[in-house]
């Protein structure tokens, strides 16, 4: 039997980690980090193996299928394609294109294929396109653009030279950093312990990464602003600050300085559960070390305050002069430049609503949380049509309930996967790409975010099957369907042509060559394709640079720390901080937030074995002051109910947890009839997003405040284990 060993990356996460791949025949024997990897360097978590896994997955789909009564039935490409472009240019013809909607989940921007759905996204024309994005790092990117100008320039935390690395709402202990890509999170943590650094933690549950840290602050989920307004109230009141910095670099110091003149400790500390003694000392420390940064991440995203917390999160590393500066907040100088460019990005918020009117567009599309309402709500401008690509939004996005029958009820659905999931089995067409380790790739995107300026390199392990077709040629297909074209049998094949030629990786080489490092720049010496296709391990372009203030959008090229929209939101918050902090609706007295575990990966790597064997991942964690009044035991199966609706799972009993607060993994509930995954299918576990109301989001960017639902967990009886208890709205809507 022939053994090699292929060297890529496994693009699970955004680590985007170097492994070495055993192939023994035609399996894969054995995955290994690479040790020559620039910015890995050997590390993997253990969900690398996966990348094997789900090749092999015999429930992973490998040719198109068809919807015939309850099941599936195979069919071929052209085929496929035809009725595709048949049925969305009927829909489009008579309700315009609007009525074809476009959902781009996570999957899809770990491979260079993205580039072909933001193309089929511009070739639809439509109002009514989603992403995953407005469940996630939206109000990061919406603070990025008021504060620089740009969306893309959200700064990334330089934890490799940093002397004071302070973390809110992230865990990359567990999920090895997001928009700040860095892979071993965990020893980049201890590293900065190691040269005497200072590591504190802010999140609601003593995670995996507050055992890492000199010092965890347990705040009031939610209570991030309050925490960080107090910060500023003393950084600025105490002149703590970096006044040459704020001079040189910063806009609005006054407006912010007003703002918090009577934002106290004292008044924030009942607000953010942290007390005033130490959010004093906490802000002192900041400004006296050498260099300091915060890091935040999707904890506070998913937040009504969303938007606010990264605002301050960015303002306070500005004031102490931690902003463009090695060990503070920097901007990457990647191969193909998106921080250069991204300010000529039209963003153009609140471009167009929902027809509710309640959700205004960012960044061209729409928030995920008007999605069920836009198909089930009858009348001029109804959704008909669905696209998915790479996305479980039936998992992994708030809609009450109410997608599945909102998929069901479309004249026509597509869904691009490879597998037939809680969302994909409401399909009429899914059409699969060939598995990860069957693609070549260089990806562009998370070098834009990463710790370190580097390019990576994605041999193909397998020759994929004869028949087999990337995500981005099934998009590309999709778009000539789609496009009007006159004399369509003749011109479809000529643009296919076209199509077929520009592969994302010729795209993206030509990226390269025109970028900071290419060949146009920098002559025969550039880089190169090619450099990066002969580098195992990739290419190291060094450490993070100072960029400003070139890089900046804002017109005096000043980074506004004071957007008037953002300090009208916060004088609210201000405003009220006397009255005490609201409490929940009558009968819901406990507060859930999500939690990530190391093994699995949102909603779609528990059907390979190595992933879910041992115990059952989704419980609810509860403090023991709060199980014990109720009776809880460990183990027990409990009902956790909210306004919106209402799931069973196990509960587990740890002080980890902040009294009052109780957590539960998403992407879980896979026990749907007609789900594909087979393994998956037989696991406990609910989908918890059952339980949070569409309707609260973060009011600036519109995502989807998931980590501020009020609940009640109670005990029930055995034998309703994993299955979703009745969905309140279900009924009620
Ligand atoms: N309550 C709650 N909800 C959350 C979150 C939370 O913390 N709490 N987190 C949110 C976050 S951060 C995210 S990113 C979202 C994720 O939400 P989604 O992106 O909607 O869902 P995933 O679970 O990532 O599902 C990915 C789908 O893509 C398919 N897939 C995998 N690889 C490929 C590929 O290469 N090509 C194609 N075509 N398909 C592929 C998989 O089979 C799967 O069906 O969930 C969000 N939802
Ligand atoms: N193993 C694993 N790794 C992953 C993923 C996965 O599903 N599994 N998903 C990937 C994806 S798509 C993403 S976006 C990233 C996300 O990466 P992270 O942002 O690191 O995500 P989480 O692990 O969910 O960490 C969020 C933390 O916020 C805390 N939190 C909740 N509410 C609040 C609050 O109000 N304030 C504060 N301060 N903290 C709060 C939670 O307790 C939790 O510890 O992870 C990626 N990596
Ligand atoms: S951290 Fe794990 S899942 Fe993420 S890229 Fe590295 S090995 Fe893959
Ligand atoms: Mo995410």
């Amino acid at each position: 039997m022939s053994t090699r060993i292929v060297a890529r990356q496994c693009t699970l996460c955004e680590a985007h980690c170097g492994i070495l791949v055993t192939v023994e025949g035609d399996r894969v024997a054995r995955i290994e980090g690479n040790p020559e990897d620039v910015l890995s360097q050997g590390y993997i978590c253990p969900k690398a193996t996966a990348m094997g896994g789900l090749h092999h997955d015999p429930d992973r789909l490998r040719t198109p299928v068809r919807r015939v009564g309850d099941g599936f039935e195979p069919i071929g490409w052209d085929e496929a394609f035809r009725e595709i472009g048949r049925r969305l240019r009927a829909i489009r013809r008579e309700h315009g294109p609007s009525a074809i909607a476009m959902y781009l989940g996570n999957p899809a921007a770990h491979s260079s294929s993205v580039l072909y759905g933001a193309l089929l996204r511009m070739a639809l024309l439509t109002r009514n396109f989603y992403t995953a994005s407005s469940i996630d790092q939206f109000p990061q990117e919406f603070a990025a653009w008021r504060m620089f100008g740009s969306n893309v320039l959200m700064p990334i935390a330089d934890i490799d030279r940093t002397d004071r690395l302070v973390i809110l709402g992230a865990n990359p202990a567990v999920s090895n950093g997001s928009v700040t890509t860095m892979p071993n999170a965990k020893q980049r943590i201890k590293d900065v312990r190691g040269r005497g650094g200072k590591v504190v933690v802010i999140d609601p549950r003593r995670t995996e990464t507050a055992r890492l840290a000199d010092e965890h602050m347990a705040v009031v989920p939610g209570g991030d602003v309050h925490l960080l307004l107090a910060v500023l109230h003393v950084l600025a009141t105490e002149n703590l600050c970096d006044e040459a910095a704020i001079r040189r670099q910063c806009a609005g110091w006054d407006e912010l300085r007003a703002l918090v003149a009577d934002f106290t400790p004292e008044l924030a500390a009942p607000h953010a559960g942290v007390d005033a003694e130490t959010i004093r000392r906490f802000a002192r420390e900041h400004a006296a070390a050498r260099s300091a940064v915060l890091y935040a991440r999707i904890g506070v995203c998913q937040q009504v305050t969303g938007t606010l917390t990264h605002w301050l999160v960015n303002t306070i590393n500005a004031v102490t002069g931690n902003l463009d500066r090695a060990g503070g907040q920097m901007f990457s100088t990647p191969p193909v430049d998106a921080p250069r460019v991204g300010k000529y990005l039209p963003m153009a918020h609140g471009a167009w609503t929902d027809r509710s009117g309640r959700y205004k567009s960012f960044r061209s599309e729409l928030p995920v949380a008007a999605l069920a309402d836009e198909i089930l709500t009858e009348g001029e401008g109804q959704v008909r049509a669905m696209i998915t690509y790479a996305g479980n939004p039936v998992l992994s996005t708030p809609q009450a309930g109410r997608l599945d029958a909102a998929l069901e009820s479309l004249d026509f659905y597509v869904a691009v996967d490879m597998y037939i999931t809680e969302t994909t089995r409401h399909a009429d067409i899914i059409l699969p790409p060939v598995s990860p380790l069957e693609r070549e790739d260089v990806n562009l995107l998370f070098p834009v975010f990463s710790v370190r300026n580097n390019l990576r390199y994605d041999a193909r392990v397998f020759e994929p099957p004869a028949d087999g077709l990337e995500d981005w040629q099934i998009l590309a297909r999709m778009i000539t369907e789609v496009v009007p074209l006159p004399a369509r049998r003749l011109t479809s094949r000529a643009l296919n042509g076209v199509f077929e030629r520009l592969s994302p990786l010729r795209l993206g080489a030509l990226g390269i060559a025109a970028g900071p490092y290419g060949v146009l720049r920098r002559g025969r010496k550039g880089l190169r394709v090619k450099d990066v296709r002969e580098a195992p391990g990739g290419v190291d372009l060094g450490p993070l640079r100072p960029r400003l203030p070139k890089l900046i959008g804002t017109r005096d090229r000043r980074v506004r720390i004071a957007p008037p929209d953002f300090v009208t939101a916060a004088r609210a918050i201000v405003d009220d901080v006397r009255q005490a902090p609201p409490a929940g609706p009558e009968g819901y007295d406990l507060r859930l937030i999500g939690r990530r575990h190391l093994r699995s990966n949102n909603s779609w790597l528990h059907n390979v074995p190595a992933m879910v064997k041992g115990r059952d991942r989704c419980t609810v964690l509860v403090h023991p002051a709060d199980a014990d009044p109720r009776g809880l035991a460990a183990g027990d199966p409990v009902t956790v109910s909210s306004t919106t609706g209402s799931i069973v799972v196990t509960v587990e009993i740890s002080d980890d947890i902040r009294p009052g607060t109780v957590a539960i993994p998403h992407g879980w509930g896979h026990s749907e009839p007609g789900v594909g995954w087979q393994l998956a299918a037989s696991l406990p576990g609910a989908n918890v997003n059952l339980l949070h109301d569409p309707a609260l989001v973060d009011p600036l960017s519109g995502t989807s405040a998931v980590n501020n639902t009020w609940v009640s967990v109670t005990a029930t009886s055995p034998g309703t284990q994993g299955r979703p208890a009745e969905t309140a709205a279900a009924s009620a809507r």
